[in-house]
């Protein structure tokens, strides 16, 4: 099974995805996501001008092979565009390979060790009213794990809230971070009042639904070690399923400290791209949720490496799902869930019905759990011609300024 071609599909069906699409000499096609929110030219510009000419004629069965052959002979190592473009090659070849043995991917990487995937849904609201009404939304859409965020008074633009509802009196629960457009938008942090008000919203929270749903919230990188161990002591009264990136992840050191003071499950690592930024997170288990994505850190082979890893420290799963994952990325997380042991949650924000028009999934959401589906391969279609309906579009994620005018963590 020989590669006869491979092509990089931007689009932009509401957000932007970039989409590597190979072909093999008998007519099969592999498809990889390599979107990377914010700075996805050039993960588009890695595939095609240094990897595409380096595919062509390549055997599609040497996965392991391709991954090392890209991954050291590039040189410069690691990094989210270089470990993006490397993912997309690698979930590619692992679609046409589940797609010539006739199988779903899972069924290649061991079979499934579980009946459905445990999917976790985004509430949020600018009140406490709103927040609740978004709860009973994804309640009642059959979420059995849902995270928590938002508005704080003293803070005028949120990450994880949206300003206005997706829709027109729709409900205010899709908070996409990128807005297109020539510049970032600039939005406000203030970490006193973050910390005074968000344990009196899960306070709140726990008193009107009930001690038993699991509850998660994203710290979303803007804490120092000390004030990241406040916020856990706080939010222990609640019993929190997870905090999310409580501290700047550069510094894996810096979980040390936070682990010493609370017993709040700790997840990480979304930004984070090889195991290597995982060797004292995981080999001191300072955390308890590994929430890299597939489309950003290596494809499958080097998520079952790293997957494997956690599962020496009773580390587990929390595959980042986002909407800027595109349904490629989603789905070779699906079989990756579906497969391994050491399984958490996976993240799980439904596309937009623009995004459907251009990508045909076999997964599903069925009361609260995600399934990959049966259909060989990843079970993703792209449909081309809807693609290019959608040209590619700017965006920038967003940037923050403390309220004297310093750039801070976003
Ligand atoms: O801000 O994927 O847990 N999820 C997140 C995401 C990230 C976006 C950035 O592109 O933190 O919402
Ligand atoms: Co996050």
């Amino acid at each position: 099974m020989r590669i006869a071609s491979a092509d990089v599909v931007v689009t932009s069906p509401g957000r932007n995805f970039v989409t590597l699409k190979v072909v093999t000499d008998d007519g099969l096609v592999g498809l990889g996501d390599a979107t990377l929110n914010g700075r996805e030219l050039a993960v588009a510009s890695y595939l095609q001008d240094h990897i595409v000419p380096l595919l062509k004629g390549r055997d599609a069965h040497r996965i392991e092979d391709t991954w090392q052959f890209l991954y050291r002979s590039a040189y410069w190592r690691r990094g989210p565009v270089t470990m993006s473009a490397i993912a997309a090659v690698d979930v590619a070849l692992w679609d046409l390979k589940a797609k010539a043995a006739g199988m779903p991917l899972y069924q290649l990487l061991g079979g499934a060790s579980r009946t459905g995937i445990t999917a976790y849904g985004h509430a949020s609201g600018r009140d406490t009213d709103e927040l609740f009404d978004s709860i009973r939304h994804h309640l009642e859409l059959g979420f059995r794990a849902i995270r928590v965020q938002t508005a704080v008074p003293g803070i005028t633009t949120l990450y994880g809230v949206p300003t206005t509802p997706a829709n027109p009196g729709g409900r205010h629960d899709d908070y996409e971070p990128a807005a297109r457009g020539a510049l970032p938008a600039e939005e406000d942090w203030d970490t006193r009042a973050y910390l005074r008000h968000i344990p009196t919203v899960f306070e709140a929270v726990r008193a009107e639904f009930g001690p038993e749903l699991p509850l998660l919230h994203d710290g979303h990188h803007r804490m120092t070690p000390i004030q990241a161990a406040r916020l856990g002591k706080a939010l222990e009264p609640y019993d929190l399923f997870w905090l999310e990136d409580c501290t700047p992840v550069e510094s894996q050191e810096a979980l040390r400290l936070v682990r010493q003071h609370t017993t709040t499950p700790l997840a990480i690592g979304e930004v984070l791209n090889t195991v290597w930024d995982y060797q004292t997170l995981i080999g001191e288990q300072l955390i308890d949720y590994v929430r890299s994505s597939v489309t950003h850190a290596g494809g499958i082979t080097a998520m079952r490496k790293l997957l494997d890893f956690a599962a020496q420290h009773q580390v587990k799963s929390g595959i980042h799902g986002p909407t800027d994952i595109s349904p490629v990325g989603m789905a070779a997380a699906l079989h990756l869930d579906l497969a391994v042991h050491n399984f958490g949650i996976q993240e799980y924000m439904p596309h937009s019905p623009l995004t459907d028009e251009v990508f045909h999934t076999s997964y599903r959401f069925t009361d609260g759990y995600l399934h990959p589906g049966e259909k060989p391969g990843l079970g993703v279609d792209l449909d081309e011609t809807a693609a290019a309906r959608f040209p590619y579009q700017a965006a920038y994620l967003p940037f923050n300024r403390l309220h004297d005018g310093t750039v801070h963590d976003w």
